[in-house]
């Protein structure tokens, strides 16, 4: 076993680049109870949550949250999809936690995402598409400042 976990310590400390990321189980996953799941992905990776909430977003925290798909044609669709039922809202810490963490959720279309990506294995949708990631540090500092204000 390694020495930090003997210790008692988490995995996550003594990293070469300690980040903070947001994932946020979409209402599609929470509504077919895939949320134990996807969040195990991340435990069983290393991570060590940091902070977790159910909650549901209002349409001005939806707005706020993608505001920079404000001009894009499918906008509507996202802030009425993401604001339709509870979602389950997570930070975790770990190494090199932001581009890994979308690695792991794999491309934005579901149809089309690699098999043992958490999107390749659990989904078939584009907006409904199981799972969010903050895509940079700066995202995840505004996106999770909407998220738990
Ligand atoms: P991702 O970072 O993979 O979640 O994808 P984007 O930031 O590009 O898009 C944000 C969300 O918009 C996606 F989760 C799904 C939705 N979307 C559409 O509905 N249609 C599109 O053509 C592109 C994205």
């Amino acid at each position: 076993m390694d020495q930090q976990v003997r210790q008692g310590r988490h995995p996550a400390e003594g990293l070469t680049l300690p980040e903070e990321t947001l994932f946020i189980v979409k209402p599609d996953a929470v509504a077919r109870s895939l949320t134990g799941r996807i969040i195990a992905r991340f435990e069983a990776k290393g991570f060590e949550i940091t902070r977790l909430a159910m909650l549901r977003l209002t349409k001005s925290q939806a707005e706020s949250f993608y505001a920079v798909h404000r001009d894009k044609p499918f906008f509507d669709e996202l802030v009425s999809f993401i604001t339709s039922g509870p979602v389950v809202a997570c930070t975790i810490r770990g190494n090199n936690a932001v581009a890994t963490t979308r690695i792991m959720v794999g491309a934005t279309k579901s149809y089309e995402a690699a098999p043992g990506s958490i999107r390749g294995d659990l989904g078939l949708g584009l907006s409904d598409n199981v799972i969010h990631a903050s895509d940079s540090a700066a995202s995840f500092e505004h996106e999770s400042g909407v998220v738990f204000p």
